[in-house]
Formats: structure tokens, C-alpha cells, sequence
């Protein structure tokens, strides 16, 4: 069921989304109609019967009374009925994962998330999923707690270390969606946002293929100008001198480059594999030290495109073979 976006929720785009809708809005007119009830009488009442000038012992002790006291319990006993059916079917649902579903395994880390799929490939803080198909997300961080969350799709999930955590969904709709993580993972949270991409299922599995390519029938230079886009790199590294979360690229191959302990170091191939796997053991001067490590992500050959790649963007050819 569709719903489209309300005050109070955002589209909905998942085949769970009309139905937590529905309990969501249950519950909230409920809790309305029984709070304007319950405080607009009471002030009423205090009003009306209240102690005037001069008057005293006007009422007498009442202590029950039978009827009241069963419609006001049987009521609310109703409704909580009806909300507890109502959410465990749809809490069965949501938590029983479809025997057809395909399976994608999230890995979450400070502070982005990466997506492997069966084909072989991955995708950085980009989940490519088919429409009308479930979708079975096996889950795990890197270090500390995540938490997986598409408000389109009214999925949210503890993503754990050591421990695999599973969801599931079916997107209804083509288009694109905010992916975020819901647990305060460390400084770089907020920035902790990455996009739901729901395609057909023939653009899927192009896509699947695309991400799965290594790179065969390239230049390792251009293969690593590929990567530098699909795995997410463009998002803090820019080519055009300009800073951005991370040094800009160009002319980077064979500079001196300083160090925040004060030191410096020379931009060689294993400078560059270093701070792709291990980032933290060398934070380049006026940095941050938010970039994520691509141990498990990149394969080595996609490494080698990488610093290829980075390579040719020196103009300065004597920096480049000596
Ligand atoms: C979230 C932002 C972010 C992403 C994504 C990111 N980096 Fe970085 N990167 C940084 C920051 C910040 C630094 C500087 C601090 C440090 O040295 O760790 C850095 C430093 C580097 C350096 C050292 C540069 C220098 O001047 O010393 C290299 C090489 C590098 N990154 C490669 C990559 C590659 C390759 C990718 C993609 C596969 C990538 N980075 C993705 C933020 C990022
Ligand atoms: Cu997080």
C-alpha cells in the first residue's frame, strides 16, 4: 500500500509502510480523542462543582460506581487489544524475511556504510535494490554501534559488531531514498548518510554487474577514475586543487606532504595504500581524521587502479618516474 506524505510521516514507499502508517495513526487519534476527553472533563468539572463562597460539605463521599468503572476498563482494554494484534501481525511480518528475498550484506563502520552483493560487488554508501522484491539485509558494523534506518521504507535497525542483525524490505516505488544511521556512532554521525537507490530489476542487475567489474578490457588509470566515483572517494577528494573533507588529488603523487605530528612524508605508492587501508596511521596536516578505512572494501587490483589513477593527475612529469 502506498501512502504519500503526511505531518507526521514521510512518503511511503515499502510494502510495510501503509500498514505501520495506519497502526501509527491508530494509536496517535486514540491517544488524542482519550487526552481531550480525559483533561477537557476534568477541567470542566473542577469548574463546575467547585467550592463557591460560603459553601461547605455540599457533597456527599461518593466512594463507586459499577458501571462507570466497567465501561472505563473495558474500553481501554479494547483498544489495547486491537493494538496489540494489530502490532504483532505487523511485527511478524517485518520480522519474518521472505524465502525469495535477495540477500545484501551491510557493513556499517565510522562513519559510512558499504553494501556487498551476491554478484561480487560493492557500493559504498549507495544501496542499489530491484522494485517489487524483497530485499534481505544482513548486518554487521565494523566497531561500534550503528543503527540502519530508511524512513520511506520504515525500516530501522541496530547494525552490532560481532553479531550479524537482519531486516528486510520491499521498495514499491522507483526512485531515491535517505538512508541514515540513528545511533550516535562518534563525531562524524551526522555525516553518516547515504542514499537507497531503487531501480528496475533490469537497471539492478546492470548494476550488479557494474559494481562486480574488475576493471577487465581498462586502463588501470581509467578504471581507477571509475572507482574513484563508485567507491565514494569524490564525496571528500576533489581533482581540481580545491579542498573539500579530504586533499584535493592533483599533483598529489610525489609531493612532500606534512603531517599533523609535524612531520612530513613523500607521496608514493605506499603512502597511498596506506592511507586507503589504514587512514589513521598518517593524518595529513589540516585534515580531520574522518577518512574511513577500505580494508575488506577494495580488492588489491582496485587499489592499484586507485593510485593509477591518482598518479596521472600529477602535471609535474619529473615528480612522477624517478
Ligand atoms: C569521508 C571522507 C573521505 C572519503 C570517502 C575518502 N577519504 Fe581519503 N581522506 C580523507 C581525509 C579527511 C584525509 C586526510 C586525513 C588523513 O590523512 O586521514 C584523507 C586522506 C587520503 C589520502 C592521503 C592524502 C594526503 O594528501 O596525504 C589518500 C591517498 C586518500 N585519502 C585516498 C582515498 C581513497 C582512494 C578513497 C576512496 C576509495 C578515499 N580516500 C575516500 C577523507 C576521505
Ligand atoms: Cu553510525
Amino acid at each position: 500500500m502506498d501512502t504519500t506524505g503526511t505531518f507526521w510521516m514521510p512518503p511511503g514507499n515499502s510494502t510495510i509502510a501503509g500498514d505501520v502508517d495506519s497502526l501509527f495513526y491508530f494509536i496517535l487519534y486514540a491517544s488524542i480523542i482519550i487526552f481531550v476527553l480525559v483533561v477537557g472533563l476534568s477541567a470542566y468539572f473542577s469548574m463546575k462543582y467547585r467550592r463557591r463562597d460560603g459553601e461547605v460539605g455540599k457533597t456527599d463521599g461518593l466512594d463507586h460506581n459499577v458501571k462507570l468503572e466497567i465501561i472505563w476498563t473495558i474500553i481501554p482494554t479494547i483498544l489495547v487489544m486491537i493494538v496489540f494484534v494489530w502490532g504483532f501481525k505487523t511485527y511478524m511480518y517485518m520480522n519474518v524475511v521472505p524465502k525469495d528475498a535477495y540477500e545484501i550484506k551491510v557493513n556499517g563502520q565510522k562513519w559510512f556504510w558499504s553494501f556487498d552483493y551476491p554478484e561480487g560487488g560493492n557500493s559504498v554508501n549507495e544501496l542499489i535494490v530491484p522494485v517489487d522484491r524483497p530485499v534481505k539485509l544482513l548486518m554487521a558494523s565494523k566497531d561500534v554501534i550503528h543503527s540502519f534506518f530508511v524512513p520511506n521504507f520504515r525500516i530501522k535497525m541496530d547494525v552490532l559488531p560481532n553479531r550479524y542483525s537482519i531486516t528486510w524490505f520491499e521498495a514499491h516505488t522507483i526512485g531515491e531514498y535517505n538512508l541514515f544511521c540513528t545511533e550516535f556512532c562518534g563525531k562524524g554521525h551526522s555525516e553518516m548518510i547515504g542514499k537507497v537507490k531503487v531501480v528496475s530489476q533490469e537497471e539492478f542487475e546492470q548494476y550488479a554487474e557494474d559494481l562486480a567489474f574488475s576493471g577487465e578490457g581498462m586502463t588501470l588509470e581509467e578504471f581507477g577514475a571509475k572507482l574513484y566515483i563508485q567507491k565514494a572517494c569524490v564525496t571528500c577528494h576533489k581533482i581540481d586543487g580545491s579542498n573539500s573533507t579530504g586533499p584535493p588529488w592533483d599533483n598529489l603523487y610525489g609531493k612532500e606532504e606534512h603531517l599533523a605530528d609535524g612531520s612530513s612524508v613523500k607521496v608514493d605508492e605506499n603512502y597511498i595504500r596506506e592511507s586507503i587501508l589504514n587512514p589513521m596511521a598518517k593524518i595529513t596536516q589540516g585534515y580531520q581524521p574522518v577518512m574511513p578505512t577500505y580494508q575488506g572494501i577494495l580488492k588489491d587490483k582496485q587499489i592499484d587502479a586507485l593510485i593509477a589513477y591518482i598518479k596521472s593527475l600529477q602535471e609535474d612529469e619529473s615528480l612522477i618516474n624517478e
